[in-house]
């Protein structure tokens, strides 16, 4: 039995869709699943069709994908309507046309997607393949290659192995028993080095200014901390922030805030054992915007006009002993003065 699905009917499919007269540009919203999955197709194309380019819609900011992009090689374009007008056919891996609006404006010929179909949004591609049941879409280029009996180089083999570990997050969320093959199978032609100095590449050297700010403003609360910080350049630096405090011993949960694109945001970790993280999430600020997630890991994103007139940090806080104290007003039964609603 072969080692993969076997891809007998669309692999003719595929082929008879590339025509050496034909420029073809592949679009992403990058992220490592989508880069990889670009990369694994540019080259299943690249002897068939006259050129393939790979274009992103998004800007790419957090620094591990900066480092794929840069280690691996992967040559990207930012698509405008300039690049658009330069090629003749289209694919979209890693997502569906109604995911981004720039998705939309184009007439796409192939899409190989992981993500749930939508019945409101049918994808009309000549070739498509969609598996909502795999955990990376690299996954099923990788059963591709194999198909095609392309053995992918160092560096394809290597972003493939990082789009998988990505989007399952390292085999903990939802995957299926190909994701985990696809990784074996990969691991035989990866480069571990360049894979940790991808992994590695967490922080942005004008980030560590926030890590000063974070340790002279944390409070530490029983087993967990809190910190708010002011504005800060991305999102990321909170979630790495509210990573790194939970490597303090005896500390179960944090939450670290921060203020970006005009919102309140607070990340929340939590060890996953006894504290709901996500409950606590909810119940400090879902009366004021988005805020939830499971028990290990949630966020909360808060409009700064909703915040009643308060500084983030102090509306942060302010929420947080609202809950507490609720909670103690339960277990007590006394009186103590609470905010109102
Ligand atoms: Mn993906």
């Amino acid at each position: 039995m072969a080692y993969f699905k076997n891809l007998t009917d669309k692999i003719p499919q595929l082929l008879s869709l590339l025509d050496k007269d034909e420029r073809w540009l592949i679009l992403v919203n990058a992220d490592p699943d989508a880069l990889a999955s670009a990369l694994a197709l540019k080259r299943i194309m690249v002897r068939r069709v006259m050129d393939v380019g790979i274009g992103n819609v998004n800007e790419i900011m957090r620094p591990d994908n900066l480092a794929m992009v840069r280690l691996l090689r992967i040559p990207l374009q930012k698509v405008t309507s300039n690049l658009i007008v330069q090629y003749d056919r289209f694919a979209l891996v890693d997502s569906q046309p109604h995911h981004h609006p720039m998705f939309q404006e184009i007439k796409f010929s192939l899409v190989i997607d992981h993500h749930p179909v939508s019945q409101d949004h049918p994808v009309s591609a000549e070739f498509q393949d969609i598996r909502p049941g795999y955990g990376a879409n690299s996954t099923i280029l990788t059963e591709y290659l194999y198909n095609l009996k392309i053995r992918p180089g160092k560096l394809l083999a290597t972003a493939l192995v990082y789009g998988i570990k990505t989007d399952t997050q390292s085999f903990e969320r939802p995957f299926a028993d190909t994701d985990i093959k696809a990784f074996k199978y990969l691991t035989k032609f990866y480069n571990s080095s360049l894979l940790q100095k991808i992994i590695r590449s967490e922080l942005h050297k004008d980030w560590l200014k926030y890590f000063c700010q974070a340790f002279k403003k944390v409070k530490f609360l029983g087993n967990g901390l809190g910190v708010c910080l002011g504005n800060v350049e991305s999102p990321d630096i909170l979630v790495i922030l509210a990573d790194f405090f939970l490597q303090i011993h005896n500390i179960s949960w944090d939450m670290v805030g921060g203020v970006y694109d005009n919102k309140l945001i607070v990340i929340f970790r939590g060890d996953g054992l006894r504290r709901d993280i996500g409950k606590l999430a909810a119940k400090m600020f879902a009366n004021y915007g988005p805020a939830g997630g499971h028990k290990a890991m949630a966020r909360a994103e808060i409009l700064l006009e909703n915040l009643n007139n308060m500084h983030p940090q102090q509306f942060m806080w302010h929420r947080f002993y609202c809950v507490r104290s609720k909670k103690s007003i339960k277990r007590k039964e006394s009186s103590l003065a609470c905010c109102k609603e």
